[in-house]
């Protein structure tokens, strides 16, 4: 396999933020199977993430919830980070645990409600100062049940004004970056359901607000790479929320259920610019481990992401386009499919020995004695900030 020195030197670009609440216990509405040595505080959800970052070299960075992971001083979380060999990333808001919210937060009719869900944001920059991240991430959990429940154009009109108001309080170097998700909590109408309402918003707020494509937020059979063709040709494709699924918003392993499709979703983002320097588009990853081990999960995500990329760094683009601009359909489809089947493993497997890590991150795990080590350690490990 040979990835041209551009393609090789964006794959050592590559950096993927790890979500807090990965680490913790998560579960579905019928039950939490709690894990050994989950962590009891944000410290050490940090040094679960600081293990990934040390066999992979590809996790340098941690996104916060916010209160999951609300500590006294976050200046001084930002320098354990430090000393853990991480950073902290973005600060995810959360107003979808508070029973004010009930019928809406940014987007309440009550001027009170708005207020408070604005006033949060407002706390989440702060955090943001204080731990020198670059993105609040604003996933709404708004939305309705009923048909009639609400006035749709309302919400949109009143959720135009509390995003406009939390934009304008963000520093000059911060982003906005507005997530979309098509159901759920809500069943009947989400205030942003879709990447074309994120895209209305950020456009009318300013260059600093982009998107957020969360891979299981769709419907099912949505051509989820055309949407990143799209909005990186827009220049609003701030950030993934990497995951995947089987049936709706399942937050597994990133390629589990289907490497091919996150292949796709990587070769446009390779095609559109996104893994170019200062490209600005953050990968990150959201998902949940309910019944495998968390730490191991995360490895084999980061893992997952960093192989289609490859793959997708090895599409041959001259002999693409020439396939695309003669009409070879089937010659255009093969050039594709090649990448794809190009097994990468063994190669990235070499490059890690180049650089010092393990060739088989799971594994090295598996043998380091940390799992059996924090099991002992911790005791009372709590849910993954749900229950904070
Ligand atoms: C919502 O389903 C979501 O994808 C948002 O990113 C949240 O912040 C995250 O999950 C964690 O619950
Ligand atoms: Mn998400
Ligand atoms: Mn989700």
């Amino acid at each position: 396999m040979s990835l041209t020195p551009a393609a090789a030197a964006a794959l050592d670009r590559q950096a993927i933020e790890l979500p807090s609440w990965a680490f913790g216990n998560a579960g579905t509405r019928f039950k939490v199977f709690t894990t050994p040595g989950t962590p009891r505080t944000v410290e050490e959800k940090l040094a679960d993430a600081a293990q990934v970052q040390a066999l992979t070299g590809l996790a340098p960075s941690v996104a916060l919830h916010i209160p999951w992971d609300l500590v006294d001083d976050f200046g001084k979380l930002a320098a354990y980070a430090d000393d853990l060999g991480l950073r902290l990333g973005t600060i995810n808001s959360n107003t979808f645990q508070d029973d004010d919210y009930r019928l809406g937060s940014l987007t309440h009719v009550d001027p009170a409600v708005r207020r408070k869900a604005v006033d949060h944001h407002f706390r989440c920059i702060d955090v943001m100062h204080a731990t020198g991240s670059r993105d609040l991430k604003i996933w709404l959990p708004d939305g309705t049940n009923y048909p009639g429940q609400g006035d749709i154009r309302g919400r949109q009109d009143r959720l135009a004004e509390s995003l406009r108001t939390i934009y304008d309080r963000l520093g000059p170097d911060q982003r906005l970056v507005l997530e979309y998700k098509i159901f759920e909590p809500f069943f009947y109408t989400m205030d942003v359901p879709d990447w074309g309402t994120a895209y209305a918003h950020a456009t009318a707020l300013g260059d600093r607000a982009v998107v957020c494509l969360d891979t299981g937020h769709h419907a099912p059979s949505t051509n989820v790479e055309f949407i990143v063709a799209q909005l990186l040709r827009l220049g609003r494709l701030g950030a993934f929320d990497f995951n995947s699924r089987f049936y709706a918003d399942d937050d597994l392993i990133v390629g589990a259920a289907d490497p091919f499709q996150l292949f796709r979703i990587l070769a446009e983002v390779v095609r559109g610019g996104g893994m170019d320097a200062g490209s600005g588009v953050q990968f990150m990853l959201d998902q949940c481990h309910n019944i495998e081990d968390k730490i191991a999960g995360q490895i084999r995500s980061v893992l997952n992401v960093e192989e289609m990329t490859a793959r997708a760094l090895l599409i041959d683009r001259d002999a693409l386009t020439a396939a695309q601009e003669a009409g070879d359909v089937l010659g255009a489809n093969a050039v594709y499919m090649d990448a794809f089947w190009t097994d990468v493993r063994p190669w990235l497997a070499d490059r890690r020995e180049e650089r010092g890590l393990p060739r088989d991150p799971v594994a090295a795990y598996a043998a380091s004695g940390y799992a059996e080590q924090i099991a002992a350690e911790r005791v009372g490990g709590r849910q993954a900030g749900w229950g904070a």
